[in-house]
């Protein structure tokens, strides 16, 4: 019989920060990344420049792999963390944001997908960026209801702390407000 725990998962705390997520502190750093998986602008490119080739390296082995075809939207995997603070990256791929069709699950899937592969290794800390809110164009009000909503509703069994990371203050405004 597997040992059951003494006390039942509790939702993460969760955390709001301004700034750069290449500078935090935390067991676990996700990447708002392409399915190619071999580097990009915005927080991708932040990432793949601070920790340097091993991520590239790690990313290019992954491809050769399991992910001939690249990682579909909605996924997440492993990386190390190179020279980041991080123990390990976390590649995850938010949905184009659509006018015409609802994507939410998708974006809802990156925050669940990339906390169970977080919490799989053993991570106690996991800083998110705002995923899909830049160059895939989704609504940061929107884009933070449903960031916050899925953090909520996980019982992960080692994360205690999720940190949302935001760039700028009306990206911290609009998580203050979906936190409310
Ligand atoms: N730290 C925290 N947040 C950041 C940082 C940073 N260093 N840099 C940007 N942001 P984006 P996406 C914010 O475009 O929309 C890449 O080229 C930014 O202001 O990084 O999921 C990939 O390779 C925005 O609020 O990710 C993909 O092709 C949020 O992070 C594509 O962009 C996400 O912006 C993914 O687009």
């Amino acid at each position: 019989m597997s040992p059951q725990p003494v006390t039942p998962p509790a939702a993460p705390a969760v955390v709001l920060v301004q700034g750069d997520i290449t500078d935090q502190d935390a067991d676990v750093i996700v990447n708002a990344a392409n399915s190619s998986l071999l580097g990009g602008g915005g927080v991708d490119g932040a990432i793949h420049r601070r920790g340097g080739p091993a991520v590239l390296e790690a990313c290019r082995k992954l491809r050769a792999g399991h992910y001939g075809r690249g990682l579909a939207t909605g996924q997440a995997v492993a990386t190390t963390a190179g020279n980041l603070a991080a123990r390990l990256v976390v590649h995850t791929v938010g949905p184009v944001y659509s006018p015409t069709e609802d994507r939410s699950a998708l974006l809802a899937s990156c925050y669940r997908e990339s906390l169970r592969v977080a919490d799989e290794s053993g991570a106690r800390t996991v800083a998110f960026p705002a995923i899909s809110t830049g160059v895939y164009g989704w609504p940061m009000d929107d884009g933070a209801r449903i960031a916050v909503e899925t953090v909520r509703a996980a019982r992960p069994a080692f994360v205690q702390e999720v940190r949302f990371v935001l760039f700028d203050v009306e990206a911290y405004a609009a998580f203050e407000a979906a936190m409310r």
